[in-house]
Parts: structure tokens; C-alpha cells; sequence
């Protein structure tokens, strides 16, 4: 029972101590060195070189190092019929939702303005906005969403969704398909986006959804870059119609140093580190998942790869 390990961006030390403090058993391969390609039942993987996952006769399966897929259905020559799990941690989630609201209480007292004021050594009192009057929309409403949602309801912000397909969710109202994408846009002072990057929600956030926001709008993304159309984002504020943006993700990362997001007085850029996977507290779903799958069982957090997340 082994589980083969590939990650540029997560520590392979960690993931072993972390794994072997639970089930001192289990098997640790770092890729390239798969030891024994028949012992290899689970690939520990982000972002893995396409290809690399072939030639393991037992893999039963592939166990994403985040909440995100969309790395794994980028390998052309994934082996066929192996089941694949995203990441759901408590840590994860708490990471993203701190992150988050970090980002919309910034806009919401008006940071921006307020260190704008203070490095021109300006006395400036900016009122704040009854808290009860800043709509915020979040597509995507899953374990992220929901949690994220809930805290930013507890606030006292106005909180809408938006899904794809119909949802049911408690304090939170919700909006599906094209035509509540279009209606949540409306009535989103801050749009904050959680999508899962599959072929339908590539570029969503382009001019036709920015022109669609209200004028003054504030826009989040904390889920990939290709969902949003970059010059399309920087028009919309240079034109004065959004207020600015608050960006985690990007389509090239590490953002190029002469990319125009990094300079851009209205747009706070963060090197992708909304949520960071801990592997002292994500360590045991992944053993969970393969002790589950080493006995034939469904292991939790499946992707349908129909849908892809
Ligand atoms: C993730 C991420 O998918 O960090 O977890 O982007």
C-alpha cells in the first residue's frame, strides 16, 4: 500500500512525516522514483508532468493536493477509468474563507482609498457603508462557497450565489444558469469568484460580465485566472466603471514582473496563496481515501469527470 507523491509547490518531507504519524505502514514515493510501480495505489498530485501517472498497474487513485482538479484534467495521457478526489480540509477552507473576507472588508471600509488618502498625508474620513447595503454575489457555492457565504452573512453583508445548476441554500439567496448569472452580476456590489475551472466557466468574468456589475463594483477571483479575461478586467477599471480588483490567481503565474496587475493603483495582487494545503491536517482524508480504495470502497470527495469537479 503505497502512495506516490508530485508536487513542485508542496514539501515531500511534510506529506511523510504527516502521513507516517497517522499510519507508519503506509508506502512514500517521490516522483520520479516510483519504487515499486505494482505497491503505488494512490498519486498524492499538483500540477504532475503529463504522462507521469502511466505504468502504475494498481493505482486505484488520484488524490488532488487542493480543492482545485482542473491540473489533473490537463494531463492528456491521464491512465483511464482511475477515480479522482479533490481535497476537502477544514484548514483549507478556514484559509479561504480568512482570505476572503479579508479582501471584502478591505472593500468595504474603502482600504484603498483610506492608504490612498494616508500617502498623500491627507486627513480623509471615509464613512463607512451601512454593512447591510453591500451586496455580495459568489459563484461557485461549494464546501468554500457555503462556509464563505455563512461568514459574510454573520457580518451582515447582503449574500447571493450563483451555481451552474440549481442549488438550495439557507440564509444565502441563489441564482442558476445564464439567466441568474446575469441577474446575481446585477445585484453584486462585490462579486467574489469560487468557480471550478472547467471548459463552461473559462473567461466568464469578461466585458460583458463587468459591464453587467454595478458601476462601482469590486471584483475577487480566488479560483483560477483563465476565469477572467485580464484586459478585459483592466478596461473596465481604467474606464471607471469597476472600482478595482483583488486577484489571487492569474492566467501566467508567477504574474511577470512587467505584467500591468502588478503597478495598478486599483488592484491588490496576491501570489496565490488564498489557501495553502497543510499537510498535518489534510494528511488524514488522504490516508482515509486510500485505505477506502485499498479495499474496494468509494473513497470520499470524488470529481465527476463527466463534468470535471
Ligand atoms: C487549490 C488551490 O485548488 O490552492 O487548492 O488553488
Amino acid at each position: 500500500m503505497s502512495i506516490l507523491f508530485i508536487s513542485k509547490a508542496d514539501n515531500p518531507t511534510e506529506w511523510q512525516q504527516a502521513l507516517a504519524s497517522l499510519d507508519p505502514e503506509i508506502g512514500f514515493q517521490v516522483w520520479p522514483d516510483s519504487g515499486k510501480p505494482e505497491d503505488i495505489e494512490v498519486a498524492l498530485v499538483w500540477k504532475h508532468p503529463p504522462g507521469a501517472l502511466l505504468g502504475l498497474p494498481n493505482l486505484k487513485l488520484i488524490q488532488s493536493l487542493g480543492a482545485g482538479v482542473d491540473h489533473i484534467f490537463m494531463d492528456p495521457r491521464l491512465p483511464k477509468n482511475v477515480p479522482i478526489a479533490r481535497l476537502v480540509d477544514a484548514e483549507l477552507t478556514r484559509q479561504m474563507v480568512e482570505y476572503v473576507t479579508l479582501a471584502v472588508l478591505s472593500r468595504h471600509r474603502r482600504l484603498d482609498l483610506i492608504r490612498g488618502a494616508q500617502l498623500l498625508r491627507d486627513w480623509q474620513v471615509i464613512p463607512p457603508v451601512p454593512i447591510s447595503c453591500s451586496r455580495v454575489g459568489i459563484l461557485g457555492f461549494g464546501e468554500i462557497g457555503r462556509a464563505t457565504g455563512n461568514t459574510l452573512v454573520n457580518l451582515g453583508f447582503k449574500v447571493a450565489s450563483w451555481t451552474r445548476t440549481p442549488h438550495t441554500v439557507g440564509a444565502v439567496a441563489s441564482y442558476h444558469g445564464s439567466e441568474g448569472f446575469t441577474s446575481l452580476l446585477q445585484k453584486s456590489d462585490i462579486l467574489i469568484c469560487l468557480l471550478p475551472l472547467i471548459a463552461k466557466t473559462r473567461g466568464l468574468l469578461n466585458a460583458e460580465a463587468f459591464a453587467t456589475l454595478p458601476t462601482d463594483a469590486y471584483v475577487i477571483n480566488v479560483a483560477r485566472g483563465a476565469h477572467l479575461i485580464e484586459q478585459d478586467l483592466l478596461a473596465a477599471i481604467d474606464n471607471g466603471h469597476l472600482s478595482g480588483a483583488w486577484l489571487d490567481v492569474f492566467d501566467a503565474e508567477p504574474l511577470p514582473s512587467n505584467h500591468p496587475f502588478w503597478a495598478h493603483p486599483k488592484i491588490v495582487v496576491t501570489p496565490h496563496l488564498a489557501g495553502l494545503t497543510v499537510a498535518s491536517s489534510a494528511a488524514s482524508q488522504v490516508i482515509h481515501n486510500l485505505r477506502l480504495v485499498h479495499i474496494g470502497k468509494t473513497p470520499q470527495n470524488l470529481v465527476d469527470p463527466t463534468v470535471g469537479y
